[in-house]
C-alpha cells in the first residue's frame, strides 16, 4: 500500500476533495465488470486537467507508485482492476466534448466522455458515431481507446481504432505527446497513435482524443433468422453479404435466447424454436434494398438454411430485435459466467466452433454453455455458466483447467485469445497462444520506452515477472 504521507502529497496536485480513500470508493473504483479480483487500491484520484494528469505521473515516478487508468470500468478482462494497492486515476471530471469541426467531421473529446454522450452529440449534429455495444451508456471514450473496443457494428465500421483521428497522451515517463494531429494522411514514420489504441493503459494516459464521425445511417432495418444448425449460419451470411451492405451480423444460441426470454420484458422474435439465430442489419434506404433482403431471405428458406424469420417494420421493432442480442451478456451475468472472447477468420468459424464445442462438452458435461457473438467478424463469445450450488472459486478453477485446450485450438486455427475485450489480467497467462515470444519481447521493449519505471497498469497484458 502507498504510504499515507505520499497520498497526502498527491492531494496537493489535484482539486480539493479529488483524492478518495473511503472504503466505498476504493471498492467501486477498484474493479470492473469481471468481479474476479477483490479490489484493493490505495486511493482514487480524479484529475480535472491534463496538467494534473502530468503532475500525477511525475509523482508516481518519484515514489514508484503503480497507476491504474479507469474509465467506465465496463471491461471484461480485468484491465482496469486495482487489486494490489495501486492508485486509480479516474476520468469522471474530464468528461467534456471540447470542440466539433463540421467539415472534418471530428469531435475533440476528453477521455471521460461516455460513449453514448458522443453518439448523442453526433446524432444532434445529423451525424453518427458507429462504435456501439451494450455498455455504451457507461463506457468512456478513453477506455474504448485503451481496449480498441469493437461491438456490434464492426462488420461495417471496424473497431474504435478506425475512428481515432488523433490523440494527446501523457506517457508513463510524463511526456505530453500529440499524436497524428488529426490528419487523414500522414506518412512521417511510425504512427504512435496506433500503439496507444489497445494498449490497455500500459503505456500512458489518453488525455484527449479526436474522434471521427460518419454520415447517419438511413432507415436501419433488422432481421432475426432461425437456423436449423450452426453450419447454416455461414451460407446465410454469405448470401446476404452478396446482395446487401450489412451493418451487423450477429448470432446467438437457443440457450442465450431462453435466458433473455426468462426476463419477461422482451418479445420473442417468432414462434418456431430454433437451435441458433442470426441477427442482421442493413440500411433499407430504398424499396429495392428491402426487396433484395426479402428475396435473399426466401432463397435461404428454400435452401433449408433458415426455418423462420422476421424483419423489423418500425423503430420499436428494430429496438426489440436488438434487445434479443444486446441483453444476453447482462442477463447471464446472474450466473457468474466464465467468459471467452475468441476469434478466427470468418471462413474458419464453423470448424473452429465445432472443435471448441466438443472440448467444452467433453470437459464440462454438467455446465450450461451459452454461445453468441459477432459471427460476421469471426468473434465468438463462449460463456460457461456457474451451477448455483458451486462456489465461484471452485468454478473458475475448473474452467481455467480447460483453457489450455481451448487456447490450443485457437492457436491451431491462427486465431486470437481476445478478439475485443482485451488481455487485462484474465488472459495474460495465455498471451503466448496468440503472440510469438519474439513479438511479446518487442511489446515489452515498446512499453519500456514509454513507461521506463513500469508505473502504468502493471500486471495487465503481461504477467508479472
Ligand atoms: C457482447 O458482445 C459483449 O455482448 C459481451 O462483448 C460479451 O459477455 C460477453 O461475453
Ligand atoms: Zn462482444
Amino acid at each position: 500500500m502507498t504510504h499515507p504521507a505520499v497520498i497526502d502529497e498527491l492531494m496537493t496536485l489535484v482539486d480539493p476533495g479529488k483524492v478518495l480513500t473511503d472504503p466505498a470508493s476504493l471498492e467501486a473504483y477498484g474493479k470492473d465488470w469481471t468481479k474476479h479480483y477483490p479490489p484493493a487500491p490505495s486511493a482514487i484520484v480524479l484529475p480535472k486537467t491534463l496538467e494534473q494528469v502530468q503532475a500525477i505521473v511525475a509523482w508516481a515516478n518519484r515514489h514508484q507508485v503503480a497507476l491504474v487508468p479507469s474509465g467506465g470500468r465496463t471491461g471484461l478482462s480485468a484491465g482496469a482492476v486495482a487489486a494490489n494497492g495501486e492508485v486509480v486515476v479516474a476520468f469522471d471530471y474530464m468528461n467534456q466534448i471540447l470542440s466539433f469541426n463540421e467539415f472534418d467531421r471530428t469531435v475533440v473529446c476528453q477521455p471521460g466522455v461516455v460513449t453514448r454522450q458522443l453518439q448523442q452529440f453526433a446524432e444532434d449534429h445529423g451525424l453518427y458515431y458507429p462504435v456501439d455495444f451494450a455498455s455504451s451508456g457507461s463506457s468512456q471514450i478513453g477506455g474504448n481507446i485503451a481496449t480498441n473496443a469493437g461491438g456490434i457494428k464492426v462488420i461495417r465500421y471496424g473497431m474504435t481504432r478506425n475512428w481515432v483521428a488523433g490523440l494527446k497522451v501523457v506517457t508513463g515517463k510524463g511526456d505530453l505527446l500529440e499524436l497524428n494531429k488529426d490528419l487523414i494522411k500522414n506518412a512521417t514514420g511510425y504512427d504512435l497513435r496506433q500503439l496507444f489504441i489497445g494498449a490497455e493503459g500500459t503505456l500512458g494516459f489518453v488525455v484527449e482524443a479526436t474522434m471521427r464521425l460518419d454520415r447517419a445511417p438511413r432507415n436501419l432495418t433488422a432481421m432475426v433468422l432461425g437456423t436449423p444448425d450452426f453450419d447454416s449460419i455461414m451460407p446465410v451470411l454469405h448470401a446476404f453479404q452478396g446482395r446487401l451492405d450489412l451493418t451487423a451480423f450477429e448470432f446467438f444460441s437457443d440457450k442465450a435466447l431462453a435466458k433473455v426470454m426468462g426476463r419477461g420484458d422482451v418479445p420473442p422474435p417468432f414462434d418456431t424454436d430454433c437451435p441458433f439465430y442470426a441477427l442482421l442489419e442493413f440500411e433499407a434506404s430504398n424499396e429495392d434494398v428491402a426487396n433484395d433482403a426479402l428475396a435473399t431471405f426466401e432463397h435461404c428458406v428454400e435452401q433449408g438454411w433458415v426455418l423462420d424469420g422476421v424483419m423489423s417494420q418500425s423503430e420499436t421493432q428494430l429496438k426489440n430485435l436488438w434487445k434479443l442480442r444486446e441483453y444476453i451478456s447482462e442477463t447471464i451475468s446472474h450466473w457468474t459466467p466464465y467468459k471467452n472472447d475468441i476469434s478466427v477468420t470468418v471462413s474458419k468459424v464453423p470448424a473452429f466452433l465445432r472443435d471448441i464445442d466438443a472440448i467444452v462438452a467433453q470437459h464440462y458435461p454438467d455446465y450450461e454453455v451459452v454461445w453468441y457473438g459477432h459471427i460476421g467478424d469471426g468473434n465468438l463469445h463462449l460463456n460457461i455458466l456457474k451451477p448455483d450450488d458451486m462456489s465461484k472459486d471452485a468454478f473458475f478453477a475448473s474452467c481455467a483447467r480447460v483453457n489450455k485446450w481451448v487456447f490450443e485450438i485457437v492457436e491451431r486455427y491462427n486465431g486470437s485469445i481476445s478478439a475485443e475485450h482485451g488481455v487485462g489480467m484474465t488472459k495474460r497467462d495465455y498471451l503466448g497462444y496468440s503472440r510469438s515470444a519474439d513479438e511479446i519481447a518487442c511489446m515489452k521493449a515498446i512499453k519500456a520506452v514509454f513507461d521506463p519505471n513500469g508505473i502504468m497498469n502493471p500486471g495487465k497484458i503481461f504477467a508479472p515477472e
